[in-house]
């Protein structure tokens, strides 16, 4: 097990487009174990391949709500999801807002609409087919990380006034961290 360093923007590996996994074998199995342990220490709710700086197209993912939806105090129930090679075969024509958030763009947050519903097809870490239906925070999730396939960030979904604002907070969070540290 091993913790991983996470790429933030500028980095222009973020840019890169991900190759597919050619082969789901034990050298890829050790990746997600490490993918899992990076995306839980940070703590984010998905991660790419790509944040990791492995342009594959591999994205590990766990939503972690709360046990009690009542009570968003409640441990969250750890539901650990692999997608290998994963593709978006539809998806509604109903889009919806979202506040997202990006280990690679860290703690800015802004409003990005996307379909709400997505059918989509993937690989898991044994290498069998899985097709299905997803909706809410899994769909969001889903097509944020496959835009890091695509070397697309969330903030490249905003206005330009909007998308040079949360650059603009990163570069002073940045600055003023930079100053608390030294
Ligand atoms: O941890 C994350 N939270 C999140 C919130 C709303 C929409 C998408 C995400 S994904 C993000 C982790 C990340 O950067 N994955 O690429
Ligand atoms: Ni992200």
């Amino acid at each position: 097990m091993a913790l991983l360093r996470i790429l933030e923007t500028p980095d222009p590996v973020l840019r890169q487009i991900s190759t597919p996994v050619e082969k789901v074998d034990d050298e890829l199995r050790t990746l997600i174990e490490d993918m899992f342990e990076t995306m839980y220490d940070a703590p984010g709710i998905g991660l790419a391949a790509v944040q990791v700086g492995v342009p594959k197209r591999l994205l590990v993912m766990d939503l972690q709500e709360p046990e009690n939806p009542d009570d968003p105090e409640s441990p969250p129930v750890k539901e650990p999801r692999v997608f290998i090679n994963p593709e978006i075969l539809s998806h509604s024509d109903h889009d919806v807002p979202y506040t997202e958030g990006c280990l690679s763009v860290p703690d800015q947050y802004a409003e990005v609409m996307r379909p709400d519903r997505i059918r989509a097809r993937w690989l898991d870490e044994q290498g069998e087919s899985h097709e299905e239906d997803l909706d809410g925070l899994l769909a969001v999730c889903l097509q944020h990380e496959m835009d890091h396939l695509e070397g697309v960030l969330f903030i490249d979904h905003l206005s330009k006034l909007k998308r040079d604002m949360v650059l603009k907070k990163l570069a002073k969070t940045r600055k003023e961290r930079g100053l608390r540290a030294a």
